[in-house]
């Protein structure tokens, strides 16, 4: 067991215990001790080639990158990203085949800041030696790393006019706290690594994304860690303390209802195994990574076929490559608010401590993760991920036959399936993100938008003031919650039975009956249409009927048709900006719901790996340009889920959970029904408790 494991299972039973210890609920006690025992027994191994960098990895990586950087420029240089450089798809598939073989050497991608330029730096951490050193010449900056951000939020505090303006507004400095925004890009032919802070007032309450000081506008820059602009533009009241409370602790009377306790409990513990970062349950199995960018990284996720005696690959690969958000208020304090969470403010970065009893359910296993701050020294994230097994009460299948003389025939089997989840908190927004295998084949993609709105100070108290276009809800007094979306663009490089899939548009085509051959005038029938480039498979949802699959063109059922995987989209939501304004051009890998490539390790991140201040000229949308093959290839569906969000009261002071999902369901992928023969789940009986029939 080497290190990082044994701090991971020593950090799950403090955690058990602490958790045990404020349960007064003894079974789910004798239930987490069990648990505890089973994950211990994990079988230590080498690494597996897709495993998160270690600790230990990522000190190296620190240690081999400063050596290479003698003189007082190693004071100055800093680690934007360093991350797993994981070995090219044929090679991890080449050691899978023979797990016993020698793994593929640890590879470590890192960007580095030194003397005002981005290094993009391979190392080796086999040999200890640096493979490449490249400066990056284009446009765009690395990610924002915490201790930066915090370095510039303490900035204001010494500033001469910014306490003029405080003194101005009549409030107390010690009340103020400052938050960083990147400012994207509008056309500008040059541009500096720098971002704005805008300011809020924490009296009298802990939600202080609710209480801006509109008007003030304060330009950092980054390299040099200076404020380089100033702007006081107006004064709007600050909106009041009253009312934004969100903490149990400080509520008054009256209370909402009291419920009842529920928990699942599972007396056997769980079902689940965890070998090092591979989590096996039921019939699947997967590799759960981890990176300071995008946050989980499923890999590997394969099904046992109860026929073929075997497990068939689903997933190489998927993750959350960019999320988009952009604000729909043009004026001067507001227009430059299109963020991208996961390239600009990293989605694993953001990952926050899960609470135990509340962000997962009792019967969840936690995991931590690492990653490397600003200095290259690893931090760790407690309780990153949990793992669960879900079972909400819902069928998973079920027929009640009433045809049969004399006898009624009622078969259900009850849903259980697995979770995996992970919350990024970006500043004021939570995104609660699931990742769920059902025994059936499916995988679920669960997306929460919770948190604090964003909201813009104003004049008004009531909406019948309001005279112009506020570009938002009105949602209490001086308070507008401004419009804006969220769109979300997952890598699913499906390998659905192998590598070489192709992706199939089964289109729903109306066919009008014209002969009098039927009573009917019109049917809908299935035309198939395979897509033999990345044009053919540039997908906007809802202008037509159609099933997406990606199917396998050489892996056939016993009778005869292609096995697949299809996706069943969430709602359609496209982004409304026109395609020539600076954050769609930016943004533009969301113009298409749906996208196919042909599998390149270096093209990962939709929206550039550059993607602060970048100019669109490294996305999904100008890769696609190349019109590249993409039938019977080794291909990426690229699927983007949205949300226009237009706030409304409810969402104030904080919002409850906003779901969104999708789906990726086997498609004659299995002979038949995979779990039809799924035993039912074991009744759980209860010493000293009466269950009604
Ligand atoms: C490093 O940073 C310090 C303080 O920020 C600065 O005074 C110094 O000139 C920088 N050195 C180099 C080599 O950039
Ligand atoms: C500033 O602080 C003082 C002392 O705590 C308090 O009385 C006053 O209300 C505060 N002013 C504002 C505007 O928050
Ligand atoms: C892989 O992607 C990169 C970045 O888009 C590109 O420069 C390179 O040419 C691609 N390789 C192939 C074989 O298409
Ligand atoms: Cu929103």
């Amino acid at each position: 067991m080497d290190q990082a494991k044994n701090a991971l299972f020593k950090g799950q039973i403090t955690l058990a215990f602490h958790r045990a210890m404020a349960s007064t609920f003894k079974p789910i006690l004798l239930l987490l001790l069990f648990s505890i025992y089973t994950f211990s027994a994990v079988s230590s191994h080498q690494h597996h080639p897709l495993d998160p960098l270690t600790p230990s990895e990522f000190t190296l990586v620190r240690t081999i990158v400063k050596k290479s950087y003698p003189g007082p420029n190693t004071y100055n240089l800093t680690f934007q990203y360093i991350g797993l450089d994981e070995p090219d798809k044929p090679i991890v598939l080449s050691w899978l085949a023979n797990p016993a073989s020698k793994p593929p050497p640890r590879l470590a991608f890192v960007i580095t800041r030194v003397e005002k330029q981005s290094h993009e730096i391979v190392v080796d951490l086999s040999t200890r030696s640096i493979v490449s050193d490249k400066v990056h010449n284009g446009h765009g900056y690395p990610l924002f790393t915490l201790a930066e951000q915090f370095l510039a939020i303490e900035l204001p505090q010494t500033y001469e006019p910014f306490l003029e303006s405080i003194k101005k507004r009549k409030l107390n400095l010690s009340d103020v706290t400052c938050s960083t925004f990147s400012i994207g890009w509008f056309g500008e032919a040059t541009s500096k690594r720098v971002l704005k802070l805008l300011c809020f007032y924490i009296e009298g309450t802990v939600n202080l994304y609710v209480r801006p000081l509109e008007g003030i506008t304060l330009v950092v820059d980054l390299d040099e860690m200076k404020i380089v602009e100033y702007f006081d533009r107006f004064i709007v009241p600050v909106p009041k303390a009253e009312g934004t409370e969100y903490r149990a602790s400080k509520q008054k009377p009256p209370f909402g209802p009291r419920l009842n306790g529920a928990a699942f409990v599972q007396p056997d513990g769980p079902g689940f195994k965890i070998d090092g970062h591979t989590v096996s349950w039921a019939n699947w199995v997967f590799h759960l990574g981890f990176d300071v960018r995008a946050g989980p990284i499923i890999s590997l996720a394969s099904i046992l076929d109860l026929e073929q005696k075997a497990y068939r690959q689903v997933l190489y690969r998927g993750f959350i490559s960019e999320l988009f958000v952009p604000y729909m208020d043009p004026s001067e304090d507001w227009y430059y608010k299109t963020f991208f969470d996961s390239g600009e403010f990293g989605f694993g970065q953001s990952a926050v401590s899960l609470k135990p009893f509340a962000d997962c359910p009792s019967n969840a296993v936690f995991l931590d993760a690492y990653y490397a701050a600003s200095d290259g020294t690893p931090v760790k994230i407690s309780n990153t991920f949990c793992i669960f097994e879900r079972y909400a009460g819902d069928v998973m299948w079920r027929h009640t036959e009433l045809g049969i003389p004399n006898e009624i025939i009622t078969e259900v089997r009850p849903e259980v399936s697995l979770v995996v989840r992970m919350v990024a908190t970006v500043g004021n927004y939570d995104y609660v993100l699931d990742w769920e295998f059902k025994p059936s084949g499916s995988i679920k993609f669960g997306v929460g938008l919770t948190g604090v709105l964003e909201v813009k100070g104003a004049t008004y108290t009531h909406t019948d003031q309001v005279k112009e276009d506020i570009h938002g809800t009105l949602l209490s007094e001086n308070t507008i919650g401004v419009y804006h979306d969220h769109f979300l663009t997952y890598h699913l490089d499906l390998d659905v039975d192998g590598k070489d899939n192709s992706f199939v548009k089964n289109n729903l085509e109306t066919i009008r009956v014209t002969d009098g051959s039927s009573p009917r005038k019109s049917y809908w029938t299935v035309v198939s249409e395979t897509a033999k480039t990345e044009s053919d498979a540039r997908i906007q949802l809802g202008l037509k009927a159609s099933e997406l699959v990606v199917v396998n063109p050489s892996k056939k059922t016993k009778i005869g048709n292609n096995v697949g995987y299809r996706l069943i989209p969430g709602s359609v939501t496209h982004p409304l900006l026109s395609y020539d304004d600076y954050p769609q051009i930016r943004g533009a890998f969301t113009n298409n719901d749906v996208w196919v490539t042909p599998y390149n390790k270096s093209e990962k991140w939709a929206g550039g790996l550059y993607a602060d201040r970048s100019r669109g000229d490294d996305t999904l949308a100008v890769w696609s340009r190349r019109n590249r093959k993409i039938e019977n290839e080794d291909i990426v569906m690229w699927y983007t889920i949205g949300f226009h969000h237009v706030p409304s009261q409810e969402d104030f002071p904080v919002m409850p959970t906003l779901s969104g999902g999708f789906e990726l369901r086997p498609t004659n992928f299995f002979e038949r029904n995979a779990v039809l023969k799924t035993r039912p789940i074991s009744r759980v009986h209860w010493p000293n408790c009466t269950t009604r029939p």
